[in-house]
């Protein structure tokens, strides 16, 4: 931050010496955007003849700015000088800035060491698919000591699903070393994200690993980006994942109503900001739009048959209960939920819910669920056991609304 500081005061100062210096101050003063402010929009004039300005070759040394931009490939960089990049070993991605900085974008692959922010792991030959076998893995050094944080952005992610009968990843594998405990993950998940915490200090590089056996097809471009300790990006402490909209969608990795299979071995939590104003929280499954019955909330059971809502523990306190009675080895837990169409709500809540249809009540009926419990949070678990029991599952998917403190909450 300080630097991009640095860079702007630099660029404001040389803009204006430059502009003062050609004795051609601006004479719009309403400039429609901070180069026109700086340059005046005569500066960012593609003429051959403002081209050819003494003048310019001297901003190839000033940096562009700290803005981003996106490569034609969907990347997201940084506008810096072309030199900058080279240097830097990024890679120019077309023109930015008016044209006087290329969108420089960082990439790393099998053995790299990630020393730019916003740097993205990628498989072998990409954006081809690899199908090697081994350990790819990249080092993540922290830019400062300040960093506490990393963001992983699945933006392209497969590499092979979790075997059919327990859903083990014992194929393919992300494994994440050096930083908080992280599920293991396989299938496919583009569009997913997790965060890191980083620890203290500098010494602790973090370690990403994707392991495969086996053919498979595999494509993955993963975005690092490093989070200050003091950034409003930062996360909750133990969250893996955390969104930051009023209304949104959370899902459990390798989830897909058609094929996708419920990871086996998860114990993370989802965090959603609680946002100003907002007390409450509903939650919905989301569209399954190719079966019949939903699959979008398919946690325990045999999914090839319509399964009813399971709630609670069902741990009995040691006496024996029956098997499938309760959530105890698969579950997802939001702090004391109640259905939200129950006029008036029932007096009771719970925490636990599985089995393969959404509602805070056991039962066949899908329903909307509230819960007033704050921070807004949902713990995931999941053993290491299907068969025979759980069958297709193929986890979740929720969308969530934040309810105003005036409805009720
Ligand atoms: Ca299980």
């Amino acid at each position: 931050m300080w630097n991009n500081q640095v860079d702007i005061c630099v660029l404001i100062f040389c803009g204006l010496f430059f502009v003062l210096a050609a004795g051609k101050v601006p004479t719009k003063p309403q400039s429609n955007s901070w180069r026109d402010l700086i340059f005046g929009g005569k500066w960012f004039s593609s003429s051959p003849r403002l081209r050819e300005s003494k003048f310019l070759p001297i901003f190839a040394f000033v940096p562009i700015g700290p803005s981003s931009c996106s490569a034609p490939s969907g990347e997201f960089g940084n506008c810096i000088p072309s030199k900058d990049c080279l240097v830097r070993n990024g890679i120019p991605a077309g023109p930015c800035g008016g044209g006087y900085g290329v969108c420089c974008i960082f990439l790393q692959t099998c053995g790299g060491i990630i020393r730019e922010n916003s740097t993205y792991f990628v498989n072998p030959n990409h954006p081809d698919v690899y199908d090697g076998t081994g350990s790819c893995q990249v080092t993540v050094q922290k830019l400062h000591p300040d960093i506490c944080q990393l963001r992983l952005d699945l933006d392209m992610f497969s590499i092979a699903p979790p075997e059919a009968a327990n859903h083990l990843c014992n194929q393919d594998q992300l494994l994440i070393s050096g930083g908080s405990p992280t599920p293991t993950i396989c299938g496919s998940s583009t569009g997913d994200h997790m965060y890191i915490d980083a620890g203290l200090g500098q010494s602790n590089p973090i370690v990403l690993s994707i392991i495969t056996s086996g053919s498979f097809p595999r494509l993955w471009r993963i975005r690092v980006t490093q989070i200050h300790c003091g950034s409003i990006s930062r996360a909750d402490q133990g969250c893996l994942q955390y969104y930051t909209a009023i209304s949104g969608r959370v899902r459990s990795f390798n989830y897909n109503t058609v094929g996708g299979r419920q990871l086996s071995n998860q114990d993370y939590s989802i965090c959603i900001r609680n946002e100003r104003n907002f007390c409450g929280i509903q939650y919905n499954a989301c569209p399954d739009l190719e079966n019949n019955r939903s699959r979008a909330f398919t946690i325990s059971g045999n999914s090839n048959n319509p399964v009813p809502t399971m709630v609670g523990g069902g741990g009995g306190g040691g006496v024996a209960v029956p098997t499938g009675s309760g959530c105890i080895s698969d579950w997802l837990l939001i702090g004391c939920i109640r259905s939200a169409d129950r006029i008036p709500p029932l007096p009771g809540c719970e925490d636990r819910v599985c089995g393969g249809t959404f509602s805070a009540e056991a039962g066949m009926l899908a329903r909307t669920v509230q819960s007033s419990v704050r921070p807004f949070r949902l713990y995931f678990h999941t053993d290491g056991v299907e068969a025979p029991n759980d069958i297709d599952n193929r986890g979740f998917c929720l969308d969530y609304v934040q309810q105003p403190c005036t409805s009720g909450y």
